[in-house]
């Protein structure tokens, strides 16, 4: 890639005529060039049209997007500030602080991927900026092309498709910029409780009867954990939507059997349509016209697991709604959940492992119209799993859908959650997992987490239990692993490992409550649940480059030791500034492996029960009101503490009836008093609070 920065110092500036205002200091920017076009390259669905209202107000301080040849290639540059600072861009491998970085946005399957990978899965045209004061300014560049972020010298932008529109959105706080961004693309829909739980997966457990064997180990050393995943080995010869008649001949049993133990199941569906005449998905898909096309109009077939594979091309609508429909039967087994893997598409002698630019998609109006894959390659992972999402949900009206994507987009939250795809066992990965957890989620996706112990190579006991500390603090929690690597299981490295990793494990569960709370509030407001712990106090310079450490929520701050052990470098240790008065406390016996907690003066966080799966919390109570909760209360200088917790029934819609309550703990003169300030349900369970003061 040039270097855009550069070259475009030399080139004239061009001022946009007519910038158009839609709302309080959100701009929509156009390239003057093709101002006359209408602006199509970037489909409602993600921004959907917002009515122009005021002119822009006054602004803080960023410049206006210019536009420019750069190299033959047309470039958007918008100058920053001394004292800017740069986050977000996507799903990214690198530290939290994103200035003089440069990406590419395109999705890849990027096995063995490391921090000087220039693509990774999913992709994200956003820039998260923080001016020195605090203010702060979000940059979404319209395109699903692919794209660069060059953020060498400001913030320079670039597609390989019709030059873009820019949105700038200007706020005094980051969160506000995040709230805009929730405005214009979704927010996260209430998970099942059960998807917040401890989740263990491997490539693969196979067959069924290992499975369960995993499933019964967990209770009895009574490690807590929710939900066992089945990796592609289950299915026939690879083919979706089936499965191994030998090795698991029977999924409806094999789900009950993990029902009875209280674990949910969660399967894998590649977008890969093995090409077998006799294969049902397959042929009907075929005759159907589901599958994306060649340039020369015929079926576009690449390798994948199976052999060659015709792809669906879920830019139809038509498309997404066979392809949800197949979910009909396949999760009668009592299959709980869906995995979407391999949707970059990855396609192994496809070029850059992936679908030719030139693959045709009839896509609808809705997203553009037919075009070529290069339009629609970013988006289509995120297209695919909108199709699983809404297929699980007609399939199963009555529950809470969860599907986890590898592949994504902008907006695509709204669908699925996010891990962060094959990383490697190594003391690097656990370090990238904080800040890459932190930009997704600063970039619009919420429920995000790493493949605890890492995916290739083999862990050993310390990384494994230093890992699982910090991962079990993490939205996302699954363990998992690669074919080739030794065991990877909580026990698989020794009694003092798994104590760790017992403990942990606990502490999340202990935190469920709180998190559960966290969880409604990104479905409310779009902020991320683990979050950098500049949002402390966005003025404060040295909170911006902190790796090491996270705020969950706005009450917790978790500082990790993510150095082996033997490196000489005394463990950054505790953030200062604000975070100085915040104080330590745990939920769990005390443990040197374990990330430390310290508490918000100010705050009351609620602890639920020690339990080994959440079904034990919705069972001792009603919903997700445990019979038991101890508020730790963390007073500040007036001796004041306040907190809310969020409870409803843990899984179905009633809460989007207004079945959930929203409980005010307030502190005040030595004592907790408590009421429901939102939400129609009174509490089934007044819980036997217990007030802990720190
Ligand atoms: O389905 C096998 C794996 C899966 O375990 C992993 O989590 C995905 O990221 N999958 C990739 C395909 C093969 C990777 C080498």
């Amino acid at each position: 890639m040039p270097n855009f920065a550069r070259t475009f110092r030399k080139s004239p500036w061009r001022r946009d005529p007519s910038p158009t205002s839609l709302g309080d200091r959100l701009v929509r920017f156009r390239d003057p060039l093709h101002a006359h076009e209408t602006l199509a390259p970037f489909p409602a669905y993600v921004i959907p049209p917002v009515p122009t209202s005021e002119p822009a107000a006054t602004r803080t301080g960023l410049s206006e997007p210019r536009f420019a040849d750069v190299s033959g290639r047309r470039v958007v540059m918008i100058e920053t500030n001394v004292g800017d600072s740069l986050y977000a861009t996507g799903e990214v491998a690198g530290p939290l602080l994103r200035n003089a970085t440069r990406i590419r946005g395109h999705n890849t399957d990027c096995y063995g991927y490391n921090s000087r990978s220039r693509t990774l899965y999913q992709s994200h045209p956003w820039v998260l900026g923080v001016h020195a004061g605090g203010s702060a300014f979000g940059v979404i560049l319209e395109t699903t092309y692919a794209f660069e972020i060059d953020l060498r010298a400001g913030i320079v932008l670039a597609c390989d498709g019709p030059s873009p529109g820019v949105v700038v959105i200007e706020r005094d706080r980051p969160e506000e910029v995040l709230g805009v961004l929730a405005e214009l693309t979704g927010t996260m829909p209430m998970p099942p409780l059960w998807a917040l739980g401890y989740q263990q997966c491997r490539w693969s457990y196979e067959p069924d009867e290992q499975v369960r064997q995993i499933a019964r180990e967990f209770r009895t050393r009574r490690i807590p954990c929710d939900v066992i995943w089945m990796d592609i080995d289950y299915m026939r010869g690879f083919r979706c939507f089936t499965f191994d008649p030998e090795k698991f001949p029977n999924p409806a049993k094999l789900s009950d059997d993990l029902h009875a133990q209280g674990f949910r199941g969660v399967w894998m569906i590649d977008p890969g349509i093995k090409v077998d005449a006799d294969y049902s998905v397959y042929s009907l898909g075929r005759d159907s016209d589901h599958f994306i096309k060649a340039r020369d109009g015929g079926e576009y077939q690449g390798s994948v697991w199976p052999g060659p594979c015709a792809f669906p091309d879920f830019t139809k609508s038509r498309t997404r709604a066979w392809w949800g429909d197949l979910y009909k039967d396949f999760i009668a087994h009592g299959i709980d959940g869906v995995w979407n893997d391999m949707n970059e598409p990855a396609i192994f002698d496809g070029p850059g492992k992936s679908m030719r630019d030139d693959a045709r998609h009839d896509a609808d109006a809705e997203l553009g119209g037919p075009d070529a894959h290069a339009r629609y390659h970013n988006i289509y992972g995120m297209q695919m799993v909108r199709a699983t999402r809404e297929g699980i949900t007609r399939a199963s009206p009555e529950n809470r859908p969860f599907v986890l994507t590898r592949s994504n987009f902008l907006g695509g939250h709204r669908y699925a959650a996010t891990w962060t795809g094959d990383n490697t066992s190594n003391w690097e990965h656990l370090r990238l997992s904080i800040p890459m957890a932190l930009n997704l989620g600063l970039s619009g996706q919420p429920f995000v987490g790493p493949d605890i112990g890492g995916f290739d190579g083999n862990a050993d006991a310390t990384l494994f239990a230093r890992w699982m500390g910090i991962g079990a603090l993490l939205p996302f929690a699954r363990g998992h692993s690669i074919k080739t690597s030794v065991a990877h299981e909580p026990w698989s490295f020794g009694e003092e490992c798994e104590g760790v990793c017992r403990l942990a494990l606990r502490r999340r569960y202990r935190l469920m409550a709180y998190l559960y709370t966290l969880f409604r509030e990104a479905s409310r407001t779009g902020l991320p649940i683990v979050r950098p712990v500049f949002f402390a106090d966005p003025r404060d310079p040295s909170l911006r480059t902190i790796d090491h450490a996270f705020l969950l929520g706005r009450d917790v701050l978790v500082v990790a030791d993510v150095n082996p052990p033997g490196v000489r470098a005394a463990p950054a240790g505790k953030p200062g500034g604000v975070l100085a008065a915040w104080r330590e406390f745990d939920v769990v016996d005390a443990c040197a492996e374990l990330p430390k907690l310290y508490i918000r003066p100010g705050a009351i966080v609620p602890i639920g029960p020690d339990v080994q799966h959440t079904g034990e919390i919705l069972a001792a109570g009603k919903g997700t009101t445990s019979a038991e909760r101890t508020l730790l209360v963390a007073p500040d200088e007036t001796g004041a503490a306040r907190g809310v917790c969020y409870d409803d029934a843990g899984d179905g819609f009633g809460y989007q009836r207004g079945e959930y309550a929203v409980t005010e703990y307030v502190f005040e003169a030595g004592k907790v008093t408590s009421r429901v300030i939102e939400g129609s349900i009174k509490l089934p369970v007044e819980p036997g609070v217990v007030t802990m003061v720190l």
